[in-house]
């Protein structure tokens, strides 16, 4: 196997090349926002629960279950799908299912169903009069984004300009009961060709864990994701991660704290990488000019949509910063929209994009997303999402509906 240090060298390498691709690449200014005004008929809500196959408990708690907040935009007789990645209480962001069904009930469905939308630039400007509640943001641009496409007959990768056919992955693994279960776990996905592990730490399981994971696995990419669990004082505790040769080291301190951030990484060697923090490409431009962190997690939802989701792949990969798509434990509806993202040539880190059994019993979409023994996942060239929409089952599953339709004709 190559050194870590080769493969971290070669993809530096790589990100040049890309990077002086990435500004030409926006292709998508033109096809996202030349198509013809589409008038939405209405906005419908659906809320679906799908347990998930084993418990995920991060820094902040444990899930069992998804409630999956699904979102559609109907307009000349097709359908867009979307999903809201907000979890049921406000632990990894302040925004909930139940804020983002107010939200945009009450302020968002209005203004996407008061006038025809003339592209992505005027759906992003028009939802960000409100403020905040990115994720109820991103659940309508995600939704309309899928309706473009489908009128255009263009797949999602093609339509926001995505250039990879096939996209690296990884797996992103919770606090365990015991280091032996998170081995095991360890062992599993690696034989599945996942390319990186990820491992959620805290307090108390951190850094005897890492050393056992890293003694048994010394080649393999790894990184450790603390969901904000530390603070500076810290540092020398955090500190001793840089004996493991990290890929990274996600969001270990404050979500609203880039200083500290930016005081962490002056004393490590390992790289920081944002998630929490990075809500739009402001904070994206404010956390690379204060060196808060060397690389990315982006997620579409966390920023808002695609349109925020690309200016900080274009910022990013305009200052050689290396960017990979996250995930919120989504339904192949949203999955499907973070592998056309993570298609994208900036996205030169395996994404936490698993495939749906990693997840649930039985997935929204078919087929379901599955990973190749290569650690990759394929991006679609069908129109739209590219997979099928299981209806019957969403229909079946759901525990709330909630359609805003247009008032004038
Ligand atoms: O911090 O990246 C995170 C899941 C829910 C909330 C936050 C995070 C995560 C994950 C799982 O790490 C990623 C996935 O496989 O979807
Ligand atoms: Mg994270």
């Amino acid at each position: 196997m190559m050194s870590i240090l080769l493969q971290q060298l070669l993809h530096e390498v790589d990100q040049c090349a890309i990077f002086s691709r990435a500004m030409q690449a926006r292709i998508l200014d033109q096809q996202t926002n030349t198509a013809t005004a589409i008038k939405v008929d209405g906005v419908e809500i659906r809320l679906i629960r799908l347990p998930l196959i084993e418990p995920f408990e991060t820094s902040f708690g444990k899930v069992d279950s998804r409630l999956i907040f699904l979102v559609c935009l109907e307009a000349n007789g097709l359908t867009g799908w979307g999903e809201v990645v907000a979890a049921e209480e406000p632990l990894y962001s302040y925004e909930t299912t139940g804020t983002a069904l107010h939200v945009i009930r009450d302020f968002l469905a209005p203004a996407v169903v008061d006038a025809p939308i003339n592209g992505l630039d005027d759906l992003a400007r028009r939802l960000s009069r409100f403020r905040g509640h990115n994720m109820a943001k991103a659940g309508l641009e995600l939704a309309y984004v899928d309706l473009l496409a489908q009128s255009n007959g263009q797949s999602l990768s093609s339509l926001i300009g995505g250039e990879l056919k096939r996209v690296a992955v990884g797996v992103s693994l919770g606090i365990q009961p015991a280091v032996a279960r998170l081995l095991e776990r360890v062992e599993r996905y690696l034989s599945l060709g996942y390319q990186r592990i990820k491992l959620k730490i805290k307090p108390g399981w951190d850094l005897d864990v890492v050393a056992e994971v890293r003694s048994n696995y010394p080649e393999i990419l790894l990184s450790v994701d603390a969901n904000s669990a530390y603070t500076i004082n810290d540092r020398d505790h955090l500190k001793k991660l840089d004996d493991f040769n990290l890929l990274m080291i996600e969001q270990p301190l404050q979500n609203d704290d880039l200083m500290d951030h930016a005081r962490l990484q002056e004393i490590m060697n390992t790289r920081l990488c944002l998630d929490e923090s990075i809500v739009n490409h402001r904070t994206a431009k404010l956390a690379l000019e204060l060196d808060s962190c060397r690389i990315i997690n982006i997620k579409i939802g966390r920023v808002g949509g695609y349109s925020e989701a690309l200016a900080i792949h274009d910022l990013s990969a305009a200052r050689q910063i290396p960017v990979w798509c996250g995930g919120m434990l989504e339904s192949g509806i949203g999955r499907a929209h973070n592998i056309a993202l993570a298609s994208l040539p900036g996205f030169t880190l395996p994404g936490d994009i698993s495939a749906s059994s990693r997840y649930f019993e039985r997935d929204i979409i078919s087929p379901a997303v599955t990973v190749t023994p290569d650690g990759t996942v394929a991006v679609p060239d069908r129109p739209g999402l590219g997979f099928d929409i299981d209806l019957d089952f969403i229909k079946r599953l759901t525990e709330t509906r909630v359609y805003i339709s247009r008032m004038k004709p």
